[in-house]
């Protein structure tokens, strides 16, 4: 069949479907821009506030490094920078008033990413928490913006999404994962906060060699058995939660690995079996 006549179907589809139901409604949309205003500076644009509910969050990446958004909702009078100490605190700990919420992925200079979240009424900062090449992230570099989510009716729910991936205290399980862009709900069953970075297995190294390099205290020796430079990583969950957001895979083996820690300190999850192989199939 030609291109076009597929085309023609869609119309055909679109014409014919659905005619006597309401318009399924759109989620608010919060518009969001990283910015580099100068060398070693940063900056997260975005509204003062939005309606709880569902809200698809577009990140623009302005800037010439990649950036990302992590959603923080801040208990009591506690403040963005009480909250980028929990982030980079030696011990571990997240405290009762540190909320993770979800957000968009590293995404490339020049990109626009969705993502979509659940948000409850609260006060809110979106941080970014990557660094590039760089010691401080750029949260402290002054990405950071405050974001009031006021109330809503709530209604709405998640879109519909064709994989989903699934963490667990402690681990992962991944359906419906395909080569090219991903649609995925993500979804924190767990008590524990917890992220999913995505890093490609290298060569034909094992799950083993690949827990032994993340947990070891050892310098590694050789050839790494996974491939950070191409590594990817979802926003950050409390427990209980779910987003939906979008994940550009290849065809090969991951593994999927998680780096926070309990409420109460301890080890980054990965040390407590918090590391899954998962293999996107090439498409059939
Ligand atoms: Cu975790």
């Amino acid at each position: 069949m030609r291109r076009g006549s597929w085309a023609l179907l869609a119309v055909l589809l679109a014409a014919g479907c659905g005619g006597d139901d309401e318009p399924a409604e759109a989620p608010a949309v919060l518009a969001i821009e990283a910015t580099e205003p100068g060398p070693g500076r940063y900056r997260l644009v975005v509204p003062e506030s939005v309606e709880a509910g569902v809200v698809e969050l577009r990140l623009r990446n302005s800037g010439r490094e990649r950036h990302e958004v992590q959603l923080l909702r801040l208990d009591d009078d506690h403040t963005v920078e009480e909250a980028l100490r929990v982030v980079s605190a030696e011990d571990g700990k997240i405290p009762d008033w540190f909320h993770a919420a979800g957000g968009v992925g590293a995404t490339a200079p020049g990109a626009l990413a969705r993502a979509t979240v659940e948000l409850e009424e609260g006060r809110y900062h979106l941080v970014d928490t990557g660094s590039g090449e760089g010691e401080r992230s750029f949260a402290q570099g002054g990405a950071v913006a405050a974001l009031t989510v006021t109330e809503g009716d709530g209604s709405g729910e998640l879109p519909e999404a064709a994989g989903e991936i699934e963490m667990q205290d402690y681990g992962f399980e991944a359906t419906g994962l395909r080569p090219g862009v991903n649609t995925l709900t993500l979804r924190n069953t767990g008590n524990e906060l917890h992220h999913t970075v995505v890093v490609p297995i290298a060569g034909d190294a094992s799950i083993e060699a690949v827990r032994g390099f993340l947990t070891s205290d050892e310098p590694p020796s050789g050839r790494p058995p996974v491939d950070f430079r191409t590594a990817t990583a979802t926003a950050v969950l409390d427990g209980g939660l779910a987003q939906v957001a979008q994940l550009d895979l290849k065809a090969g083996r991951y593994a999927f690995v998680c780096f926070i820690t309990d409420r109460a300190g301890g080890p980054p999850h990965v040390e407590k079996g918090m590391l899954a192989e998962v293999l996107v199939p090439t498409e059939s």
